[in-house]
């Protein structure tokens, strides 16, 4: 069976055509079949995302990961090798090792993280990108405080394998069945709802009554019904997760007109590009059936540079999707800031607000803090249900877990801090306090690892792991290895923040104070070419630039050291 007949194309009346990419059934169970014998790749969680948008067809018109040509040209110009508008590169990033084994026209299986095996592909290239090159034409920076910057180059692996793919199982989901529709099904409830005009809403966040008037008004002035299509596959690390989030929704839900507006759950791992991802949001819901979407103020933004700048202009994903409004077949409903106008009791477009009118607004910053803490979040924000169900998962803090993640040289002090730190904590009790010192990860999680930087990494991504797992359910996690770099930290610090709270404590004894110590007498042995690989001495040290804490023990008692630590951490709220 050659892939084009076993491409359904449906023409719907505002989505043109749609590419779905799955085998029959009777095709897919021969599938299974060819596959045993093939080598197999197993996809990573930013792949299972893509890869069901490629074969449900939201990727339309993608067939596969990008090859080589199409590749270059959409980083260098958004557009395919054959001039079609893409802004993203939708690439399978393997390890060098895999890629190596590859020969060109070889068929290779993908499978889920289970084993599941979910479509086959022929690959056409496998090559080297340039990183930088990509980063910069795709997000406009090489600056790692960017997370699609941060996760080109320190996530996505080496090599890129292009080719078209055969669908044969859809990934899984068990959450919010009822919620996830793909395009060729939303395509036929608008049609048999009658829908003619869909205005689609994007979202990484839970929805409040800003929103919801928005939405609304959005929807009216399109004269449309309305698509709330949040992301749940992954956003920006720190996000609300999507459970809540979805409880949250369908709470807003009810609070539009009966039979106006629908939920749909869209699994698309988010790139935080900006303008170029608003272009691919509206190309996704075209595919997805509908004719409207509305774009906001600094749309898919990734927050501040390292600078402290913001890496894009508010209006500038606006002013990119009306460059391309001919080729979108979509159009675009520019999201204007909502305010809530006191003495009308009113949300109102903030370029409507009369100079004298009291004017009242939210920051996401500041809610997020009224969350944390406990405080009051007045009703004409949110809707009680909505803040009821966020204060479930968003406990104050000091109910939340949080990770103590101490970093610095070997002999600074970290275990000893770490440890009496520990130790008052039990004292007051109330907390739950795992420690998780860097001797015993290595005698125990770690025992094989030697310190290379592949080693040291390994550990650390390790030991974040754990920390996040104990954060994740409430608990308290101390952490306390040389973790010497900065990549590395700032990738556990991601894991961690999904989930709960981090705070990053540099022991900044010196060298010298380490050195002239040496209780271990490992410096002695470093400084004699015995040990190999040691911190500080034959192996680098990258000195923490926005640690929450700084701790010299040149100059203080470890006793002295876990009060300050103490006293932060009450300043922060997570104990009291
Ligand atoms: S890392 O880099 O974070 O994975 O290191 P870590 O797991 O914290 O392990 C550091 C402890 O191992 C001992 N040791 C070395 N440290 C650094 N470099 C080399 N080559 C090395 N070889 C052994 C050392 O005792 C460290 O313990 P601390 O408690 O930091 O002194």
């Amino acid at each position: 069976m050659n892939r084009a007949d076993s491409t359904l194309q449906l023409i719907s009346p505002h989505g043109g055509l749609l590419k779905d990419l799955y085998l029959t059934a009777e095709e897919a169970a021969a599938e299974k079949i060819r596959a045993q014998e093939m080598t197999s790749w197993d996809l990573t969680p930013r792949q299972i995302c893509d890869i069901e948008l490629l074969l449900n067809g939201a990727f339309s018109p993608l067939e596969g990961f990008l090859g080589r040509a199409d590749y270059d040209r959409c980083v260098k110009e958004m557009r395919l090798a054959d001039g079609t508008l893409w802004p993203i590169p939708i690439t399978l990033d393997v390890s060098e090792a895999f890629a190596a084994g590859l020969s060109e026209g070889e068929e290779i299986a993908l499978r889920d993280q289970e084993g599941v095996l979910i479509a086959t592909m022929a690959v056409e290239d496998v090559w080297t990108p340039d990183k930088a090159a990509e980063a910069r034409g795709v997000f406009g920076s090489e600056d790692e405080a960017h997370p699609g910057v941060r996760y080109l180059f320190n996530v996505a692996g080496p090599t890129y394998v292009g080719g078209r793919l055969k669908g044969v199982e859809s990934p899984i989901h068990y959450d919010f069945r009822h919620l996830r529709q793909s395009p060729r099904e939303l395509r036929e409830m608008f049609q048999s709802r009658g829908w003619r005009k869909i205005v689609a809403f994007q979202t990484r966040n839970p929805m409040h009554r800003a929103h919801q008037e928005l939405t609304f008004q959005a929807a009216r002035q399109a004269e449309a019904n309305l698509l709330i299509n949040p992301v749940v596959g992954m956003t920006k690390p720190g996000d609300v997760d999507h459970y809540t989030r979805v409880r949250c929704y369908e709470h807003v839900l009810k609070r539009y007109p009966e039979q106006t507006t629908a939920l749909s759950l869209l699994p698309l791992a988010m790139r935080m590009a900006g303008p170029r991802e608003a272009v691919w949001h509206a190309i996704i819901r075209r595919n997805y059936g509908c004719t409207h979407f509305i774009v906001g103020r600094d749309h898919a933004g990734p927050g501040k540079d390292s600078k402290g700048e913001d890496f894009y202009g508010p209006y500038d994903a606006q002013d990119l999707m009306k460059a391309h409004e001919d080729e979108l077949a979509i159009e675009m409903v520019p999201f204007r800031m909502m305010v809530y106008v006191e003495d009308r009791a009113q949300y109102v477009p903030v370029d409507e607000t009369k100079e004298d009118e009291s004017v009242l607004n939210i920051s996401g910053t500041e809610f997020r803090r009224r969350l944390q803490e406990g405080l009051d979040i007045p009703d004409w924000f949110s809707y009680p249900e909505v803040v009821a169900e966020l204060r479930k998962t968003h406990p104050p803090r000091h109910r939340q877990g949080v990770v103590l993640f101490f970093t610095g040289l070997s002999g600074a002090g970290k275990s000893t801090i770490a440890n009496a730190l520990m130790v008052k904590m039990m004292e007051m009790g109330g907390r739950r306090v795992t420690l998780l010192d860097g001797d015993h990860v290595r005698k125990n999680l770690s025992s094989e690892l030697g310190f290379s930087r592949e080693h040291r990494d390994l550990n650390i991504l390790r030991i974040g792991y754990v920390a996040s797992e104990i954060a994740k359910n409430g608990g308290i996690a101390i952490c306390a290895p040389i973790a010497p770099y900065s990549s590395t930290r700032r990738m556990v610090r991601d894991m961690v923040e999904a989930v709960g709270g981090f705070v990053e404590v540099h022991v900044a004894t010196s060298l010298e104070v380490c050195e002239s110590r040496d209780r271990k007498g490992l410096y002695a042995k470093a400084r004699a070419g015995v040990i190999k690989e040691f911190t500080g001495i034959s192996d680098p040290y990258e000195v923490p630039e926005n640690a929450e804490i700084v701790i010299d023990t040149g100059n203080i008692s470890p006793d002295e050291a876990a009060n300050q630590l103490l006293v932060k951490l009450e300043s922060l709220g997570y104990i009291r």
